[in-house]
C-alpha cells in the first residue's frame, strides 16, 4: 500500500552534515520525498511530537536534544514506506543498529547513549498522519 512518512534528521545528522547521506538513502530505496525543509523545532512542536515519551527519564534531554539545532524534516512516500524507512533507520540504539542501517553506519553512542541517533521515522500509519499533520500542516 502507498503511503507517507515523516522523517526528522536530526540536530546530530544535521550538525555532521548527513542530511544529504540520510536523503540519499531514501531516494535510493526508490521512496519519493514529497516535502524537505530544514526547521527550528519549538517546545510546543516537541510536545506533541513525542507526547507518548512523556515522564520517560530521557524524555527532556532528548527535547533539549532537538531544540540544540535545526533539523530537516521530510516526507517520504511510496510502498510500505513506514515500514521501510525503520529499516533504512535500524535499531533505536545505535551501538546495536545493524551495519548497513542509517544509525548502525552513523550514528555513535559516544556522543550521547541513544539519545543522538541522526534520524526520526513515524512507526504506524496513525503516528504517521499525526506527525506529518504536525510538521507539515498544509500537506
Ligand atoms: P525510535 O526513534 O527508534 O522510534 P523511540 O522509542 O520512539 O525510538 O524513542 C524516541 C527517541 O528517544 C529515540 O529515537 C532516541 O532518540 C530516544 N531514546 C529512546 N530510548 C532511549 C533511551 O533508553 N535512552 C536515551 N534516549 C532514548
Ligand atoms: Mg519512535
Amino acid at each position: 500500500m502507498t503511503e507517507r512518512t515523516l522523517i526528522l534528521v536530526k540536530p546530530d545528522g544535521v550538525r555532521r552534515g548527513l542530511s544529504g547521506e540520510v536523503l540519499r538513502r531514501v531516494e535510493a530505496k526508490g521512496y519519493a520525498l514529497v516535502a524537505v525543509e530544514l526547521r527550528t523545532a519549538t517546545p510546543e512542536l516537541l510536545a506533541e511530537h513525542y507526547a507518548e515519551h512523556l515522564g520517560k527519564p530521557f524524555y527532556d534531554p532528548l527535547v533539549e536534544f532537538m531544540l540544540s539545532g535545526p533539523v530537516l524534516a521530510a516526507v517520504a512516500e511510496g510502498e510500505r514506506v513506514i515500514e521501510g524507512f525503520r529499516s533504512l533507520s535500524g535499531a533505536t540504539d545505535p551501538t546495536t543498529a545493524a551495519p548497513g542501517t542509517i544509525r548502525g553506519d552513523l550514528a555513535r553512542a559516544w556522543d550521547a547513549p541513544v539519545i543522538h541517533n541522526i534520524v526520526h521515522g513515524s512507526d504506524s500509519v496513525a503516528s504517521a498522519e499525526r506527525e506529518i499533520g504536525l510538521w507539515f500542516p498544509g500537506l
